[in-house]
């Protein structure tokens, strides 16, 4: 049987009946075939149907291509926001400094900008430092900067290092000098209190070299005897062995302000200054020198010296001494002649 469906698949409704063969969907409202027809399946979707298409959307491979140097103008990040390549991270444990945890500054005491556990001298300001024998003491602080012993008060060269054969006062009590009259210390002084015409300490002969040498001492006249009418007053001498009978002294003669040498066994002045030069009061710091062949004797800063010609240059011992004087000598010191 031949069935005319020329029909089918057209849109029908009461008023528009489908043709032979066909009939009209009750629901679909379209022309259906009638052989084996099963009403009940509802038109089959296409299978490959996606989403609905939104036009608003763009879609991948669609002509609303992505402007790629557009975006990346508008993704723009402000610096603050932007991580330096190098930067460390932050440490997550790390505690936030508390003001009281900072260290004190150093001490200064003297504000030469050096601090206290540093400075080498912490109560004089030095910001120089200078330590001139290195002994850890600065030189603005140290009493004796060239460390040869000798303090700076009393060394002749206190900047450079002398070679010390002798210097303490008060040891000359020990020595082995033959000398006469009654000597006490009085602080560091050697005192004579009484007059006699010629009273005198001396030292060891080891102390006097063969050689080149400086004697110094610092003496202060106390009183002259009353009425003397000849007082050569106080000195230093020097022999040409322990004990012997020869040799110098170096004497100020208080009678005349007069500095003068005199042969130690006559006591008669062979050498005199010019006296108007030596002052009339003390403390006198007096040095005798020698050097080559001949022994020099002087009032130290003062414009005056007597001096002697000797080849054979005393040595042998050094002694202090006074004349109908009450004299106290503050240090006596022997070193090598610079
Ligand atoms: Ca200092
Ligand atoms: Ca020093
Ligand atoms: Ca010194």
């Amino acid at each position: 049987m031949i069935t005319d469906l020329g029909s089918a698949g057209r849109p029908c409704s009461p008023s528009a009946p489908c043709g032979p063969g066909t009939t009209c969907h009750p629901s679909l409202h379209v022309c259906i075939a009638e052989v084996g027809l099963d009403t009940s399946r509802k038109p089959r979707a296409p299978a490959d149907a996606g989403p609905p298409e939104d036009a608003g959307l763009p879609v991948p491979g669609a002509d609303a291509r992505l402007d790629v140097s557009r975006v990346a103008a508008d993704l723009t990040v402000p610096d603050e926001l932007v991580a330096a390549p190098d930067a460390a991270p932050a440490p997550v444990d790390a505690a936030p400094p508390t003001p009281d945890a900072a260290p004190p500054p150093p001490l200064d005491k003297d504000g030469d900008k050096v601090p206290d556990n540093a400075d080498n001298c912490p109560a004089t300001s030095n910001a120089s430092q200078a330590d001139l024998d290195k002994d850890g003491a600065g030189d603005a602080c140290d009493d004796d900067i060239d460390g040869d012993t000798l303090p700076n008060t009393v060394d002749p060269f206190p900047a450079s290092a002398d070679v010390v054969y002798y210097y303490k006062t008060a040891d000359m009590l020990l020595q082995d000098g033959s000398y006469s009259g009654n000597w006490t210390a009085s602080g560091t002084s050697l005192c004579q209190n009484s007059y006699h015409d010629g009273y005198g300490i001396g030292l060891k002969s080891t102390f006097i070299p063969d050689s080149d040498y400086l004697v110094e001492t610092q003496f202060t006249i106390l009183a002259t005897e009353p009425g003397a009418t000849d007082t050569p007053g106080p000195g230093i001498d020097v022999r040409v062995t322990s004990g012997g009978s020869s040799g110098y002294d170096c004497t100020l003669d208080t009678e005349y302000n007069n500095l003068v040498i005199g042969e130690y066994s006559s006591w008669y002045p062979i050498a005199s200054s010019t006296p108007q030069t030596v002052p009339t009061s003390g403390p006198y710091r007096m040095r005798m020198v020698a050097k080559g062949s001949y022994l020099s004797c002087e009032i130290v800063g003062v414009q005056t010296k007597a001096q002697v010609n000797d080849p054979s240059k005393p040595y042998g011992t050094v002694g202090v001494f006074t004349y109908l004087t009450k004299t106290c000598f503050d240090y006596l010191l022997v070193i090598k002649a610079p």
